[in-house]
């Protein structure tokens, strides 16, 4: 019933983890393989094993979370080494996620990418936003539109790219302009909403400490822009282009509406971070369960059909 063809294959359900959330080590890359989720992503990655911002660098709050990790991973070749390691015994799909600390860095692991066996899906990350120093790719469009260019001249494997949140119409449009132009699999919107700040009332201080208490938002406080994000996407986008949507999700639900702008594949991570693995089962249940009141047999029923035109 919640069968989703992606790139070519059938997963059993629409559901991943937002890179980022229970994907660092083997062990967390472990329990996604082994819980419900459809596809996992591992933890966006740098060339080099990175310790990321000091601690504390996220933190659960009622309506979501904030995050100023700094891109802590333990490098490249340790996810690669567990991709295709994991490739070999299993058939749930593994998406790669690299971030290099520069164009340089992101196209010398795409060449790795192309030259190993690894038989997956990259996500390109265009949207960290907390690393001292380093603007966001996404909001620098000719420079997102250069970097696709240059991968495009070598990169002949299935790549998606992870973008921020846009709040403009103008923004949409240029951003799926550009976009249009590659071969791209996916988009996946949105990253966490950049440079928030969540303050605790009681203790009169931040509560993160990278950044003077800056930090990513996700969960309920981002959905509207989410859904804003792939509905805009999804009707500005070849069809070639399918969308990962990204942004609080919290019950079976938000799950549908993120279909209903046109996603194919969706997202968790605020509340992945907050349940653990076992989500996966309960957002499945909670979404069959809203679908056989609604009389769907299958997503593509409904997909993208969101009714825009009161
Ligand atoms: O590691 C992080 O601080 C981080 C990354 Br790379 C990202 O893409 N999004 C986010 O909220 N945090």
């Amino acid at each position: 019933m919640l069968t989703t063809q992606f790139f070519g294959s059938i997963y059993t359900n629409p559901l991943m983890n937002a890179s980022g959330v229970n994907c660092f080590t083997t062990y967390e890359l472990d329990q996604l393989a082994d819980s419900k989720a459809g596809a996992f992503v591992t933890k966006s990655a740098t060339l080099q094993a990175r310790k990321g911002n000091p601690k504390p660098r996220y933190y659960d709050v009622p309506l979501g979370s904030i995050n100023s990790m700094g891109l802590p991973n333990n490098g490249f070749d340790y996810y690669l080494d567990y991709a295709l390691n994991y490739q070999k015994q299993h058939t749930t799909a593994l998406f790669l996620s690299i971030s290099g600390m520069s164009t340089e860095e992101n196209i010398t692991m795409l060449h790795k990418i192309v030259e190993s066996e690894f038989n997956g899906i990259t996500e390109l990350n265009l949207s960290c936003p907390n690393v001292p120093g380093k603007p966001q790719i996404g909001y620098d469009f000719p420079l997102t539109e250069k970097i696709l260019q240059e991968v495009f001249t070598f990169f002949d494997k299935p790549l998606g790219v992870k973008l921020p949140p846009y709040f403009d119409f103008a923004h949409f449009d240029e951003m799926a302009r550009i976009l249009n132009q590659f071969p791209l699999v996916y988009v996946n919107s949105i990253n966490s909403v950049g440079n928030g700040l969540y303050i605790d009332s009681n203790s009169e201080s931040v509560v993160i400490k990278p950044k003077n208490g800056f930090g990513g938002i996700g969960g309920e406080y981002v959905k509207p822009t989410a859904l804003a994000n792939v509905r805009a996407f999804y009707t500005r986008l070849k069809p070639e282009i399918k969308l990962i949507g990204t942004g609080g999700i919290r019950t079976g639900q938000d799950v549908f509406e993120h279909l209903l702008c046109g996603a194919t594949m969706v997202q968790i991570g605020t509340e992945l971070h907050k349940e653990g693995p076992e989500i996966f089962e309960r957002i499945e249940k909670e979404l069959k369960e809203i679908m056989r009141q609604k009389n769907y047999q299958t997503i593509d029923e409904f997909r993208g059909k969101l009714k825009d035109d009161l």
